[in-house]
This record gives C-alpha cells, structure tokens and sequence, in this order.
C-alpha cells in the first residue's frame, strides 16, 4: 500500500509540514480547487500545486477529484465539450506525475449527511446520518434553507431545482447509457497516459430525493467494470461508503475487486450501522461495524498495491476545521493501517517460512 493524505490546497489549514510527519506517509491526494466544474485546469495551477507538495518530500500522484460536469451525467448536448475538457485534464495531471485519478458519477449531491458534529460519548463529533433528518428534506422547496456538506455550493436554489427536475425526467438506464458514453471516452485517454481512473461509490450507497444512483454494490459495480474491461477503467474502494450498508459484504469486494487488479485507491473509514443510519466512527473495528483488518488483509492477500488513505476522522482534542478532514483523527488512523499492515504483511511472511 502507498499511504496517502487528503489536502486541501493553499486553502487549507493542515500544513503539508505537518502531514509528512505522519509516519510512512508517502504520497498527496489534492485537486484544483478554483476552477469551475468542466473547466479545464490551467497547467500552472497543477505546476504549482505538484511544486508545494514535493518540497514537503511527498508525491503528487493522487487527484481526488477530477468533477464530472452534470450535462455529461444528463446527457446533454452539451456533454461533449465538457468530456473533451476532461480528457485534457487527464492528460495535463498525467503530464505532472499523476497515477490515480478518483470522482465520482453522483447526480447533483456528493456525499451526503445530516450532521457534521454529532458528539459522541467520548466527547469528540462526527458526522452522522439519520434517515428521519434526510426525508424532512426537499431540496427543491424554496423554504428549505437546508444544504449538506458535499454539495455543489454554487447552485442557487432555482438552479438545484432545475437540475434535480432534470434528473427526474432519467430512468436509471439512462443514466448508465451516460456513463458508458463518458468512460468509452476517458479510458482511452487515460489507458494513453496510463492513468488509473478511480470512480469512487455513492455515498451512501442508495439513492436519494428520488433521484437514480448506480456505483452502490456488487451487483452495479460488477457492471461498472464491464463496461470498458480495461485495468485502467478503475474503483476507488470506500470502505465507509459501501459499508454503511449491511446488504454490502465489503472484505468480499476487497478480495474480489483486488484480484480482478481493479482497485487502485482505498479510503479506510469506519462506520457503525444504525437502525436509522449511521455514524462516522473511529478507525479501528471494535469502534463501528466494519472488519478494518479483515479488508485489510483482504487486500494485501490479493495483491493490492495502490494508494489508500485515511478517509474521514472525528473532531479531537479540541481541533476545529473542515468536518471529516481535520489532522488528528486521520492521522491516527494512518498510524492504525501503518500497524494493521505491518501484523499482516510480517504475519504473512512468517506464514510462508513455515
Ligand atoms: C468525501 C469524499 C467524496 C469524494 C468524491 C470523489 O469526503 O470521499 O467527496 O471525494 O465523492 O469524487
């Protein structure tokens, strides 16, 4: 595994000084935060952000994300400008050093929660979703002054309304047939450059306000990968996405997925499967619903050699900042996956002495 770290950019205000203090941390997983959606990245802004990241002595080799804009996902007229603009951009971060390229296909909403400092008994938050929260909201209802984390801030809500109406008017077929014309583009491109694309899952994995949702579990993602059967034509594997889910056998995934070659990213979270939800927890098992060591090994048995990154961590010790993403939790949950694969990898090794 390639340890990897989230940041944010200039914007944030986690030092990358900081982050390569986390022990075994090798490489940076970042994107071009202020350009709009579609757009195409001007190559200073990769040169530069590839120029921060190496004089902390870690690698620029992760993009997370490269957004897809919503008339591809539609499948508009329009779609194909915007799918010449992403193949330029694959090639212009393949040009800087990049690897792994992760987004999504979500219509409108990214990730989606109810709460972003839920305080749990030990004191710290995190972020939550409980279902009685989501269905008092209409995101089209003008009243409605609701806006989740991960959505696309730059929608008014006239505009919400409009695009989410169009999202109605599409079966979830139609929104397959969109993204087979997407990827039958892209993965040429990145195959050339040879650049794994990376679709990260629903999260959740089900679908929301009515509106279609494809990457949620084995049966869609199996599908997924058939569409251009190409290693290129990649998962990132989210733990926490899958998994909060009790219908998604994840160490199953991993094993699957891993020795199929088709997972080029990981991000590690745990979750704890409520009646009504779930919540974001600790990294380590014993603290939500998922078998961290399991996937773990799951993945080193099956050859995985990608990237992995702590995903989300709760809020301690008192720090304050972007909700999922602040130093501390994550970095001990880095310190976490450092352990779990260092007992596997020294566990596995003794095992084949024998
Ligand atoms: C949430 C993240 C997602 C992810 C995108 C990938 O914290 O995991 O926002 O970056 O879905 O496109």
């Amino acid at each position: 595994m390639k340890l990897s770290f989230r940041w944010y950019g200039r914007q944030d205000e986690i030092p990358l000084a900081y982050i390569r203090q986390i022990p075994k941390m090798e490489a940076i997983v970042t994107a071009v935060y202020d350009v709009p959606v579609g757009e195409v990245w001007p190559e200073e802004s990769i040169m530069d952000l590839k120029k921060q990241v190496e004089e902390n002595s870690l690698k620029f080799e992760v993009i997370e994300s490269i957004p897809v804009h919503e008339d591809i996902k539609l499948g508009k007229p329009e779609r194909d400008r915007y799918i010449e603009n992403y193949c330029e951009n694959i090639r212009r971060v393949a040009k800087a050093g990049v690897k792994c390229i992760c987004y999504n296909f979500m219509p409108v909403f990214d990730w989606t929660r109810t709460q972003l400092d839920h305080r749990l008994p030990d004191g710290s938050t995190t972020l939550v979703y409980y279902q009685e929260q989501v269905d008092q909201v209409n995101p089209l209802e003008t009243k409605s002054d609701l806006t989740l984390p991960g959505w696309d801030a730059s929608y008014d809500r006239d505009e919400l309304r409009s695009v989410v109406e169009e999202y109605h008017r599409l079966s979830e077929e139609d929104l397959w047939d969109n993204l087979e014309y997407f990827l039958k583009r892209i993965i040429p491109v990145a195959a050339e450059c040879d650049v794994n694309m990376a679709i990260h899952e629903d999260d959740p994995c089900w679908s929301m306000f009515g509106l279609p949702r494809m990457i949620t579990d084995e049966k869609n993602l199996d599908r997924f990968l058939k569409i251009v059967d190409d290693k290129h034509n990649g998962i990132t594997l989210c733990t926490g996405s899958l998994g909060c889910s009790g219908y998604n056998d994840v160490v199953k995934m991993a094993t699957k997925y891993a020795a199929m070659g088709r997972i080029h990213f990981v991000h590690m979270r745990n979750v704890k499967i409520l009646d009504n939800g779930f919540e974001e927890r600790a990294h380590p098992s014993s603290c939500g619903s998922l078998d961290m060591y399991a996937i773990a090994k799951a993945l080193y048995e099956n050859g995985f050699d990608g990237y992995i990154r702590p995903d989300h961590g709760r809020m301690i010790w008192g720090e304050t900042g972007r909700a999922g993403y602040g130093l501390y939790d994550r970095a001990l949950g880095a310190s976490y996956l450092n352990g779990l694969w260092e007992a596997i990898e020294k566990n596995e090794r003794g095992e084949k002495k024998e």
